[in-house]
């Protein structure tokens, strides 16, 4: 399998770390979604957004829940990290939902910052988008059950919620910090300590000179 994008991307981050904690081999096709780099993600995704998957019989899946679903599947229900029904299912899909909104958000306000010129930022947008990415994470802070939020078990919830969590505080540390989500803090520094983790740096921070806090 080839994925395509960079760790820079939690998004792609996230499909990196579920293949290697399923044991699939994989390559990795570095690619940013901006600049020169655009125009052969287009190949992989219209959008020409990542991550991109491409399975060994040359098929393409894009778009970073749907790439694990199909890991899911090609994992089978004993190993996949999401449940395959019931409320256990909903309640997995409904973290991930408000993990990925308020990453989305958090992004958002991102590309605000860095991608439009300063006299254009809307700073009523961007700080909107703020307000969604706290809510969202100190709403998942207050949903963990010990050491996950399944309560005796690690699933796709965790994992994900981790590497959002761990972009959030290269990106933004002070903002992240004012957050105070112990419990996400602890489920992050754990989960970073394990080897998918480890092999999956999610490298540099902002250049330098841009400060959104
Ligand atoms: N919902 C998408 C989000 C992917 C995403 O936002 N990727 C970013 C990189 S972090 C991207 O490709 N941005 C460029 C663009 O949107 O044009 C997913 O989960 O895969």
């Amino acid at each position: 399998m080839k994925l395509v994008g960079r760790y820079t991307s939690p998004y792609v981050r996230r499909v990196a770390v579920t293949l290697l904690t399923y044991g699939m081999d994989f390559e990795l096709e570095e690619l940013l979604p901006f600049g020169d780099d655009k125009a052969e993600v287009r190949k992989f995704n219209p959008l020409g957004r990542i991550p991109a998957l491409i399975l060994d019989d040359g098929e393409t899946i894009v778009e970073s829940a749907t790439i694990i679903d199909c890991l899911d599947d090609l994992a089978g229900p004993e190993r996949a990290l999401t449940p395959p029904s019931g409320p256990d299912r909903r309640r997995v899909l409904t973290l991930l939902a408000v993990a990925s909104g308020a990453t989305d958000k958090l992004v958002s306000s991102l590309y605000e910052h860095h991608l439009r010129p300063p006299e254009m930022v809307h700073r009523p947008w961007a700080k909107m988008c703020d307000r969604q990415t706290v809510d969202g994470f100190q709403w998942l802070e207050q949903q963990m059950l010990g050491d996950w939020f399944m309560g005796d078990r690690m699933t796709q919830a965790d994992l994900t919620a981790a590497i959002f969590w761990q972009f959030g505080v290269e990106k933004r540390p002070n903002f992240f910090a004012r957050m105070n989500c112990p419990k996400l803090t602890a489920l992050s520094d754990r989960l970073a300590a394990t080897e998918p983790f480890k092999a999956t740096p999610q490298g540099e921070g902002l250049p330098k000179g841009i400060a959104l806090e």
